[in-house]
Formats: structure tokens, sequence, C-alpha cells
């Protein structure tokens, strides 16, 4: 999608601090880190949210799940633990309108969600 910041985060277009790629998947370093840890993982494919995660394929949906276990295994946080978080909509305040889920860890987080 020609204006998406993601889209053109995933293309080189805008750099970023890669920290994980294959097939299916991108994460990278978030510009405004809420933790120690801060990464996001994007599905190649353009989707907005988890409101339209039905239009992945199978493989794609799948590819980014096992995105996520790798990139937080990869930063070392599977021992000690870390939160996924993935806003969707307005009221979820998603800001960047691709789908993202946020790992956060390297310390212990609060047990607030919200
Ligand atoms: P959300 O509120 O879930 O839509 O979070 C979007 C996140 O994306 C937010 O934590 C900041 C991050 N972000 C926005 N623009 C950029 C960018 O250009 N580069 C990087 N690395 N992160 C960005």
């Amino acid at each position: 999608m020609d204006s998406c910041i993601f889209c053109k985060i995933i293309s080189g277009e805008i750099p970023s601090t890669k920290v994980y790629e294959d097939e299916y998947a991108y994460a990278f370093k978030d510009l405004n880190p809420q933790a120690p840890v801060h990464v996001l993982v994007v599905p190649k494919r353009h989707v907005k949210n988890l409101t339209e995660a039905s239009k992945l394929s199978d493989n794609e949906s799948a590819g980014f799940l096992r995105a996520v276990e790798n990139t937080a295994r990869l930063l070392g946080l599977d021992e000690g633990g870390y939160r996924v978080i993935m806003n969707a909509g307005e009221n979820g305040a998603q800001t960047v309108m691709h789908l993202h889920a946020h790992i956060l860890g390297g310390a212990k987080l609060s047990e607030k969600m919200a």
C-alpha cells in the first residue's frame, strides 16, 4: 500500500533497525520504546489490523505468528517472558494502520494492561 509507513519500512524506503525477517514478516525496533525492549512485528502483506486478519492466507497468518515467536527468541526474551500487544482501531489506540504486534520485554512489566 503506497501511503503506509510500515509498507515503506518493509520495502526499505523508510529506514528501520531490523531485528528479524523471513518470507512472511519483518520485525524492527519501535521508534518510541515503551519498555527496555520494544520491537514491532508486521506481516509483509498489508492488512489494516486484526479485523482484517482473515485477508491473510493461512500460511501468512501462521508465518506472522511464528515470526513473533522467532523474534522474541532472537531477542533473548523467551526465558524470562514478554508481552505481546496488538492494537486495533480507534478505541484500541492504533496509530499505524498496518497489522502489527508489539513485543515488550526486558523487565518485569506492570500487571495493568491499560
Ligand atoms: P500503534 O499505536 O499500535 O499503532 O503503534 C504504532 C507504533 O509504531 C508506535 O509505537 C510507534 C511506531 N512507529 C510509528 N512510526 C514509526 C517509524 O517510522 N519507525 C518505527 N521504527 N516505528 C514507528
